[in-house]
């Protein structure tokens, strides 16, 4: 067992967790768990939120899910497998035939030879973790915990409105059409601009060449899902983990489903971090990173327009004490005043509509008014319901 150690730097206002025993004697600590609690010293700030502006040795007890809530790593299945799927593969009709089994049966998959370059992958990820060594009085210029803002340094999920908090800062990003956002980026790291820019160009084409495929898996024309889903908006979310003393107590992110069509999430190459709940039977798998893969993942949008025949799948983020881990979420995003609604090729008599028709504006509305780890928000877009 650790000796407690002192929190260093402020932090969000709450209770600590440390492994140690002799906090258990001063008046400003309790247990939880069989862990020691400390009271903070630290007041209530903006930007102090943010976890990444200093070393951890405690967990403050705003982080600490309730028992029934807690990750239970031990139970997470380490060796299964989302599909890996080779773009390169010259049989068309076999890829495509392999990406429509992932959505149906995981609703992720990796891909390999997916055409973003190597070097780019490995120079967003080294300029990701630049962004976040700065200096705290550089992250704090950048902080809000606003979720309208298209450009935004912020910590957890939604600090306004959950009471538990996630182990997690994050640079989020407009990213489509470029020209019109990139002047709000960070200018530091000096190369963010550039490098990032580069990046979300190249997932771009690799997310239209998705849909093209996972239109066709449907038995849908090529183009359904581009035309359908209206001029994309393109965010990014750079998700930056510290590593944290009491991990199986808390989460980087709870499980979620994206809000979005598809995501494509390039991972740390180093540290594993990523789980994903089985539709099969609903336990939880770790997805190891493997060499310049990225992971794929059927949104919620992707969901209601195969009218439920793909699964946008519950997934989330844990850490450790070991490392710090970085990820980074390009989410592809139907334009605001786009209809969504089961494709009517796929609606049939014995297949009536599972959702109802609505903008995206109205479904990315009630998604960032509820709690990440709520009910599917797409359950509420139910035609029974
Ligand atoms: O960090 C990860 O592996 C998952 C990130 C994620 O799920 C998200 O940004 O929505």
């Amino acid at each position: 067992m650790r000796a407690p150690l002192r929190c260093r730097g402020a932090r969000a206002p709450g209770r600590a967790i440390t492994h140690g025993a002799r906090a258990q004697k001063n008046p400003s600590t309790s247990r939880v768990a069989g862990r020691v609690i400390k009271r903070p010293t630290y007041g209530p700030g903006m930007a102090e939120q943010l976890i990444s502006t200093a070393e951890h040795a405690e967990l403050p007890e705003n982080y600490v899910r309730p028992e029934a809530q807690r990750p239970r790593l031990s139970e997470v299945v380490s060796d299964a497998q989302i599909p890996v799927i080779d773009l390169a593969d010259p049989d068309r009709a076999a890829v495509v035939a392999r990406i429509g089994d992932a959505c149906r049966t995981h609703g992720f998959f990796q891909v390999l030879n997916h055409g973003v370059p190597a070097e780019l992958t490995q120079a967003m990820l080294a300029v990701a973790y630049d962004f976040f060594r700065l200096p705290a009085e550089e992250k704090a210029k950048l902080y809000s915990d606003d979720p309208a803002k298209k450009m935004r340094l912020s910590t957890s999920f939604n600090v306004r409105k959950e009471t538990v908090h996630n182990w997690r800062d994050y640079l989020r990003l407009h990213c489509h059409p470029l020209e019109q956002y990139v002047p709000e980026w960070p200018q530091n790291p000096p190369s963010f601009r550039e490098t990032v820019s580069s990046y979300c160009v190249e997932v771009r084409k690799l997310g239209f060449r998705l849909y093209g495929a996972i239109s066709q898996s449907l038995g849908l024309e090529e183009g359904y899902m581009e035309r359908t889903l209206g001029e994309q908006e393109q965010h990014m979310a750079v998700n930056f983990y510290p590593r944290c003393p009491a991990p199986e107590l808390t989460y980087g992110l709870p499980a979620h489903t994206d809000p979005n069509a598809l995501t494509i999430l390039l991972m740390d190459q180093q540290v594993a971090g990523l789980q994903v709940r089985r539709y099969a039977d609903g336990s939880w798998i770790a997805v190891n990173p493997r060499p310049n893969a990225l992971v794929i993942n059927i949104g919620d949008q992707l969901q209601a327009l195969s009218n439920g025949r793909y699964k946008s799948v519950w997934h989330r983020a844990v850490v450790n004490s070991d490392r710090p881990r970085m990820s980074v979420a390009s989410f592809l995003c139907p334009c605001n005043d786009a209809r969504i609604g089961p494709a009517a090729e796929l609606v049939a008599h014995d297949s009536p509509a599972v959702y109802r028709d609505y903008t995206y504006a109205e479904y990315y509305a009630k998604f960032w008014s509820r709690n990440l780890d709520q009910e599917h928000c797409l359950d509420l877009f139910r035609t029974s319901s």
